[in-house]
């Protein structure tokens, strides 16, 4: 891969309070929602998230599976469900029936209520926490898995604050606040294509850059998407954009190409999915 040499060290610092809260919190839920993105489930990822949840349950959630290209994000959920994970490919963008995520739910759950009442102990809804880095679809998602009937619920303490409960069925109540989390950025490749595809942009890398590491890495990976979308084949980066700045009226008085505009256009069309179907990470 042609490697940007921009290196990459942002770690916001809320994340570190976040991170404490769900240590502190997890022993309330019985499983995890882990989220990804299925265009790149590899980089997205919290690398040590295991240790945060402890040992509990968790499924791996795919999000934007309608953005990605299914052929190379298939290889990679083999090879996690190799590892032994539950793993779920989402579109929730559309009308996908999410009762895949009950079913699952009730496989990891059903035993724990045969535990407790063996125990002698009333059985109970089994709650979840869901987490993933920023715009990865935790919002969506919760919006998919709630349905109109579904109520707070009387909130129950945690250590460092009170939390509220949506109660979304018999089999599943959920942490009302999704944990935002972020990885530690030590793979440059993999925190290129969470800054490319995450839309944290201007904290993280700036725009040129992001957008040179955006063409050059669907240039190798998809070649014969650039030429479809503008026109050319790509060769030199400058040269491009004064291509897509042409092509698309981003001119500044006098006729000089308005580069940030043209930033805008690619990174756009890249998450967007107006390129094609994409999958950054492979196994
Ligand atoms: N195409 C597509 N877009 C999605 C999907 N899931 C989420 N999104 C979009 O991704 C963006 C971020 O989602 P959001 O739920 O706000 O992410 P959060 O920051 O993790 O809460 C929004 O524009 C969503 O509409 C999906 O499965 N497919
Ligand atoms: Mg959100």
């Amino acid at each position: 891969m042609n490697e940007n040499k921009t290196n990459i060290n942002w770690y916001p610092g809320h994340i570190a309070k976040t991170r404490r809260e769900i240590k502190e919190n997890i022993d309330l839920v019985d499983l995890v929602f882990e989220l990804v993105d299925a265009r790149m489930p590899i980089s997205s990822r919290i690398v040590d998230l295991d240790d945060l949840i402890k040992d509990k349950p968790k499924i791996l959630i795919l999000t934007k599976y309608d953005l990605c290209d299914t052929l190379e994000t298939n290889k990679i959920i083999d090879y996690y469900k190799d590892k032994g994970y539950v793993v779920l490919p989402l579109d929730l963008s559309g009308n996908t029936n999410m009762k895949v995520v009950f079913d699952e739910v009730e496989n990891i759950t059903k035993s724990l209520n045969e535990k407790r009442l063996s125990k002698g102990l009333k059985a109970r809804t089994p709650r979840a926490m869901v987490l993933g880095v920023p715009n990865v679809g935790k919002s969506t998602f919760i919006n998919r898995i709630t349905n109109r009937k579904s109520t707070v619920t009387g909130d129950k303490p945690g250590v460092t604050k009170t939390i509220s409960w949506i109660r979304i069925n018999n089999n599943l109540e959920l942490m009302d606040t999704p944990g935002i989390l972020w990885p530690k950025l030590e793979n440059n490749i993999h925190a290129h294509n969470l800054a490319l595809l995450s839309s944290i942009k201007e904290e993280i890398m700036d725009l040129e850059d992001l957008s040179k590491y955006g063409l050059e890495v669907i240039n190798e990976l998809y070649p014969s998407y650039l030429e479809n979308r503008y026109g050319y084949k790509y060769d030199d980066f400058v040269e491009y954009l004064d291509i897509i700045g042409k092509k698309r009226g981003c001119l500044l008085k006098g006729g000089l190409v308005d580069y940030d505009k043209v930033y805008s256009i690619i990174l756009n069309d890249i998450r967007s999915g107006s390129l094609g179907k994409i999958t950054l990470d492979r196994v």
